[in-house]
């Protein structure tokens, strides 16, 4: 028998008309692992609290203050217990999201989790879209834009040098400088087109002059803070999502076995069958050099050879296309190549536009070969003009550390990044402020009063989703584009 415990109905929840982001009703999600020994769920709207009371020991929001953690059975409607568990509730508006909210810390386990999530779907809590949390504190102005997306980042960062300039960007940095930016181009707006209003009016031209001489200054200003932004973005998407490497090299070179070495699992098929790797396979590392970290996609491809059949054909396609995507090139290569073989890879690189500013060298299998051998090989291959090379053997793990340290430092100058400067990691972000810069380059030009003040007025538009603050203002479809990259339960 179960113990009795009176079950309340479905909680009301308010809001539910409305869909997506925008409805109000009460979302709950798994905010954390379900495989450590502490699941958390968090809860969130106006019928949080009643369904704390729905799961909980029966009285227990009244034995308890809110903010005060607390023992408690949790029960599904028909009296099954869940859990034993602790709990909060926060109350509104002091609360993370800015509304009535509850955690719920659960024995860790996916059977535990579903369990509590299935009896909050009972009491009429949906779950959660991704980021939905952070995007009810956004709209109730307890966390601005940049905020919320610079703590994505810090959740999503696999290597020191992202988690930094996230917690730098959470700490505020961004937000000053684009509203600093957002000001200068407000202000700008403003006296513009009060200019206007007054143009009717008799206006010396030597104070005409001086207004539109300051208009200029202010706007190139703030067309200096965008276009540093722009040029940064490279750098903070390298630091944030990683650096787009591909392994290539003629089939059988050994550029599988190097793949799992450097990804640390079996994920490529190595076979001495040339042709095995087909598709283009993906992973992210992150590789220690003696400056920063170094955060990577590394792709496998097929090798780089005359095709035969159909899905061959299409294999070596996808490898071209990787390697010409490619920003990292890990060109590789059997210590066995002779002048014949290396040949057959001219017309390949030459039609890569010979990338060897953007490649290593690796001679693979140093189990197998003397060093004179691993030299002759790379004397074959002088051509491709590769400055940089290693010697690895992924079978007997040889060089393999020298070659992460080595491809770390090789791609620091591609993540630097000077202490406090802010780098954009987003792409949407970018294209605003491609956007905005487009707009203010036509406003520095123009003379006519009201296309500076149009423009400007462009410019502020294509930033408003950099600008912290008001998701009110934005668009269903902008802040779907924005929250949906966060995860569940947060
Ligand atoms: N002895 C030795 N054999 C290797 C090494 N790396 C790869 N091989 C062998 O070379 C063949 C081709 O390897 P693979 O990684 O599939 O090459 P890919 O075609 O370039 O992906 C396989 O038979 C591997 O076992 C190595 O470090 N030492
Ligand atoms: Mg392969």
């Amino acid at each position: 028998m179960y113990p009795q415990h009176p079950r309340p109905s479905r909680v009301k929840s308010a809001g539910a008309h409305q869909q997506g982001y925008f409805a109000e009703d009460t979302i709950a999600a798994i905010s954390s692992g379900t495989a450590g020994a502490i699941t958390v769920v968090r809860i969130s709207g106006p019928a949080a609290h009643a369904a704390v009371e729905a799961l909980a020991d029966s009285g227990s929001m009244n034995r308890n203050p809110p903010r005060k953690i607390f023992n408690t059975n949790l029960y599904a409607r028909g009296g099954q217990k869940l859990d034993q568990a602790m709990a909060v509730y926060f109350r509104g508006p002091r609360s993370f999201t800015g509304e009535d909210m509850a955690e719920l810390y659960l024995h860790g386990g996916a059977v535990v989790a579903s369990g509590v999530m299935a009896a909050l779907e009972v009491a009429g809590i949906r779950r959660a879209l991704p980021g939905e949390f952070s995007f009810r504190a956004v709209k109730n102005g307890k966390f601005d834009l940049i905020r919320a997306q610079a703590s994505a980042d810090l959740i999503a960062a696999t290597s020191d040098a992202a988690a930094r300039l996230a917690l730098e960007k959470m700490e505020q940095g961004q937000g000053k400088v684009i509203s600093g930016i957002v000001k200068i181009l407000m202000d700008v707006a403003v006296r513009v087109e009060a200019g206007l209003d007054f143009s009717d009016q008799e206006h010396c031209g030597e104070e005409a002059e001086n207004e539109r001489a300051r208009t200029v200054v202010e706007l190139k200003k703030a067309e200096a803070g965008l276009l540093s932004l722009k040029n940064g973005y490279e750098r903070g998407r390298r630091i944030q999502h990683g650096i787009k490497t591909a392994l290539i090299g003629l089939p059988n070179a050994g550029k599988s076995s190097l793949f799992n070495a450097l990804v640390g699992e079996d994920c490529s098929i190595v076979s001495d069958l040339p042709g095995t790797t087909r598709d283009v396979l993906r992973e992210r590392i992150t590789l220690r050099g003696a400056g920063q970290d170094v955060a990577l996609i590394v792709e496998d491809t097929a090798g780089l050879h005359d095709p035969s059949g159909k899905v061959e054909t299409e294999g070596v396609l996808r490898a071209r296309r990787a390697a010409m995507a490619a920003e990292l090139l890990i060109f590789v290569v059997d210590p066995r190549t002779t002048p014949e073989l290396a040949e057959k890879i001219r017309d390949e690189w030459q039609s890569m536009g010979a990338p060897a500013h953007k490649t290593i060298g690796v001679v693979s299998k140093c189990d197998l070969v003397r060093t004179a051998g691993r030299r002759r090989a790379k004397e074959a291959l002088l051509f491709l003009d590769i400055s940089i090379w290693f010697e690895t053997a992924a079978m007997t793990g040889e060089g393999i550390d020298r070659l992460k340290a080595g491809i770390a430092d090789y791609c620091g100058k591609w993540v630097s990044r000077d202490d406090g400067e802010i780098l954009l990691t987003d792409s949407a972000q970018y294209d605003a402020v491609s956007e905005a810069l487009e707009h203010v380059g036509r406003a520095v030009c123009t003379k006519e009063g009201e296309l500076v003040a149009a423009d400007t007025r462009r410019a502020l538009h294509a930033l408003r989703a950099l600008a912290g603050g008001d998701a009110a203002g934005l668009s269903e479809e902008v802040l779907g584009g924005i929250f949906s990259r966060f995860c569940i339960g947060k």
